[in-house]
């Protein structure tokens, strides 16, 4: 296998009975017992101390009075975490929706749900859950009508669900079965090998894996793979990650005999990461080198036929992205965004690999190409329009040959398999269609329903529509709504407006059993898509990065005020969210326009945009933010830091920070700091509480449970603040 194929879980979703949503006395206007208490507000927030700690960025004195709650381990941040548990808890205890919206939730994700299935060797394998499973379970069966063999059940792992199946790996004849396993939602992780026949385990174990899959060699005798060293003890979010290492291990020997295939040391190159992908005619090791989650990249290879052959530096100009797609020999087929920001195909012959010797053979599109695999002797390329999947088929020449047909604006993925197969399955999904898992017939272009899952609603009762506003720079920006047939645009609609804004990255439809349970409840579900994602391509990612980074924000500003303004609802029903980056667009919202939501969910955000490079990965995000180190973009960044434009006495929207002690991408001191200062700034009654998961992190891998408890959370916690009639 090229790239190791990652079961996609499915998100899902419900509706909730509205009469049992009525809200009581407010919350918040109980005091707590704690310690300390703020300006004006009726809830006492726990002490935080303030220290004098001062940083000269270029001139400019910076103070940062919460450093100390960057250290997750002292016994300081310890007690505050706790306090600030204790105060959040107290509040949501008192929320008495929360309890039903947890068991509507509960109910509506009870259903069966599959995984797209992929072939390798003479099995078809894919996960499945039950329904409340916390983690998805694995199988593997000889033909698809017969009777499935279980082959892995995280679930048997930990008691609570915390251990995760992150990435698996089949071995060409499909024989063998690398899978790396995470704990706690960390992004280490732990590979161990499986015999498909039997499901047992070999005794190999792979350790301090980190960003990367295993690529096994054709003749199944070991798999290539991305390391880092071990780190040093110590605080763990201060361990960074630099010099990934690309080793192969070979079946039956330990670790420590793993042969290194290739690194860089020069101290200029310590950013520089390794994909390691043999070909499907296994004839190739194609090496990716990628620097942080910049777009452009280097592609190099190794010639597996030759015992000892060099490393051959194919494109090292680092110029735009491209993605190794198959190859046809010498022949290698790339995705690449070169001089056509949305995306084509090319052809690179390595015996003559001069650019002048290029070949196009599927040429930029109105639509943004998002991916392209070969099955069936043909291009599958999928493409984004206006945010929803398009997917056309083309003839390995180029030729255009048909379009595959969905049932509306939503998202399809999948697709996947090998150049002579005569299938491929993908799924489709929208914000009111739970997943199903088609098969598709590559020589008839027939699709047909594999797997179709049973959701309690009906989605006859709700409707989509993609509307298209104007950003502060009159430019047009789409946004999904979604919500019940029959609302009544009267401005007084519960709204939670949802983005992610940046890396490249497209928010297109997909269902969500806590966005169905949130329309049921008589909410709106509004999705803009962002600059600085990916959804028209490589200029469109730009205009959100670095010193353009603001208009970012102010397309999700302008998508608040477009909402108020078609009476959709109004600033006390408004409730904005977001995780990770999307983080920081509510984290950087709430400080620019306080007085435009009555609510705010930042999850596990990026909130301190001058230090984020400090901890584990946080470099890799200087190509979409730039660094506090370069005195421009240290200007830009200091400009609109949540944690840095927060201002005292300023009255902010009710605001549910969530952050979780095992985020090791963006580390919780960010949600830390951001919260501690907020609540001392905070004016007035509107709460400004954390929420602080314990055995979690940033989102991949969570289990079901506590994914529920969060959303129940959540919801509860606007149906307070929203003050929502139920
Ligand atoms: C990350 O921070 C991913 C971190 C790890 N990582 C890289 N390069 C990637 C990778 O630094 O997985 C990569 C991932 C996506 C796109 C491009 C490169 C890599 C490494 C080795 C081989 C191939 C690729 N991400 C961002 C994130 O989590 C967004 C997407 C992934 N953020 C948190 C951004 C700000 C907040």
């Amino acid at each position: 296998m090229y790239v190791s194929q990652r079961l996609k879980k499915l998100v899902v979703g419900a509706i909730l009975p509205a009469a049992l949503l009525t809200s009581a006395v407010p919350g918040w206007a109980q005091k707590s017992n704690l310690t300390a208490s703020s300006s004006n507000s009726p809830l006492a927030y726990p002490a935080a101390k303030r220290v004098e700690q001062v940083d000269d960025y270029h001139g400019t004195k910076v103070a940062d009075p919460y450093r100390w709650l960057e250290d997750p381990d002292s016994a300081e941040t310890k007690a505050w975490v706790e306090a600030e548990n204790q105060l959040t808890y107290g509040f949501l205890n008192q929320i008495p929706t929360r309890e039903t919206i947890k068991q509507r939730l509960t109910k509506l994700w009870n259903f069966e749900r599959y995984s797209v299935p992929f072939k390798q060797g003479d099995r078809y394998f894919y996960s499945k859950n039950n329904g409340l499973q916390n983690q998805s379970v694995l199988y593997t069966v000889k033909s698809l009508e017969g009777e499935p063999q279980m082959l892995l059940d995280p679930n048997t792992l930990s008691a609570d669900g915390t251990v995760a199946l992150n990435g698996i790996s089949m071995s060409d004849d499909g024989k063998l079965m690398a899978y790396g396993l995470s704990a706690s939602g960390s992004d280490w992780v732990e590979f161990h090998v499986r015999d498909v026949e039997t499901s047992k385990d070999l005794p190999d174990v792979i350790k301090w894996v980190k960003f990367s899959g295993a690529s096994w060699a054709k003749d199944g005798s070991g798999f290539f793979y991305g390391r880092y060293d071990e780190p040093k003890s110590g605080n763990q979010f201060q361990n960074v990650n630099y010099f990934q290492k690309l080793y192969f291990h070979r079946i039956g020997t330990p670790q420590s005999e793993d042969k290194l295939v290739y690194q860089r040391t020069e101290e200029d190159k310590k950013e520089w990461q390794f994909g390691g992908g043999v070909s499907d005619d296994g004839k190739y090791l194609i090496i990716n080198v990628s620097q942080g989650t910049d777009t452009k990249n280097r592609l190099y290879y190794k010639d597996l036929t030759q015992p000892d052959a060099k490393v051959v530096e194919l494109l090292n100009d680092f110029d735009a992205s491209y993605n190794f797609i198959d190859n046809d020999g010498p022949v290698l087929w790339f995705l690449t965004d070169l001089k056509a920001p949305r995306g084509k195909l090319i052809a690179i012959d390595t015996r003559h690999p001069e650019r002048s010797n290029w070949k196009e053979l599927i040429p930029e599109a109105a639509e943004t190409l998002q991916n392209v695999s070969v099955v069936g002797d043909r291009f599958v390329a999928s493409y984004l329009k206006d945010a929803h999947t398009q997917v056309k088929i083309f003839h390995l020449d180029g030729k255009f040959d048909r379009e595959v047909a969905f049932p509306g604006l939503g998202t399809a993925g999948g697709f996947g398999g090998k150049r002579k197969d005569t299938e491929t399955f993908y799924s489709y999904n929208s914000f009111t269609t739970p997943a199903s898992v088609y098969r598709y017939d590559m020589a008839t272009g027939k699709s047909t329903v594999f797997r179709q899952p049973k959701v309690d609603f009906n989605p006859a009762d709700y409707e989509t529509k993609q509307v298209f506003y104007k950003s502060k720079d009159g430019t047009k920006i789409p946004m999904f709504i979604s919500h019940k047939k029959g609302l009544k645009l009267n401005g007084q609609n519960p709204t939670l407006l949802y983005a992610y804004g940046g890396f490249n990255i497209s928010l297109t439809p997909n269902f969500s059993v806590g966005n169905l349970v949130w329309m049921e409840m008589g909410g709106v579900f509004a999705q803009p898509n962002l600059r600085g994602g990916g959804e028209y391509g490589e200029a469109w990612h730009k205009a959100g990065t670095k010193l353009q980074k603001q208009n970012v924000f102010n397309d999700f500003i302008a998508a608040a005020e477009w909402l108020i303004a078609n009476k959709y609802t109004s600033t006390p029903k408004l409730a904005i969210s977001g995780g990770s980056n999307g983080g920081l667009l509510v984290g950087a919202c709430i400080t620019q326009r306080p007085d435009l939501y009555g609510a705010a969910l930042p999850a596990v955000g990026v909130m301190d945009m001058l230090r984020f490079q400090k901890f584990t990965i946080g470099w890799a995000w200087t190509s979409d933010y730039g660094s506090s180190d370069n005195p421009e973009e240290f200007k830009a960044l200091h400009a609109y830091s949540p944690l840095h434009n927060i201002k005292a006495g300023t009255a902010y929207p009710p605001t549910l920070v969530t952050t979780a002690d095992h985020d090791d991408r963006v580390v919780p001191g960010h949600s830390f700091k951001f919260a501690a200062a907020m609540q001392a700034a905070q004016q007035g009654p509107n709460p400004v509480l954390i929420r602080i998961e314990t055995k979690a992190g940033h989102g991949a891998g969570k289990p079901t449970a506590k994914v529920i408890e969060e959303l129940a959370d959540k919801w509860g916690f606007l149906t307070k603040v929203l003050n929502m009639n139920l």
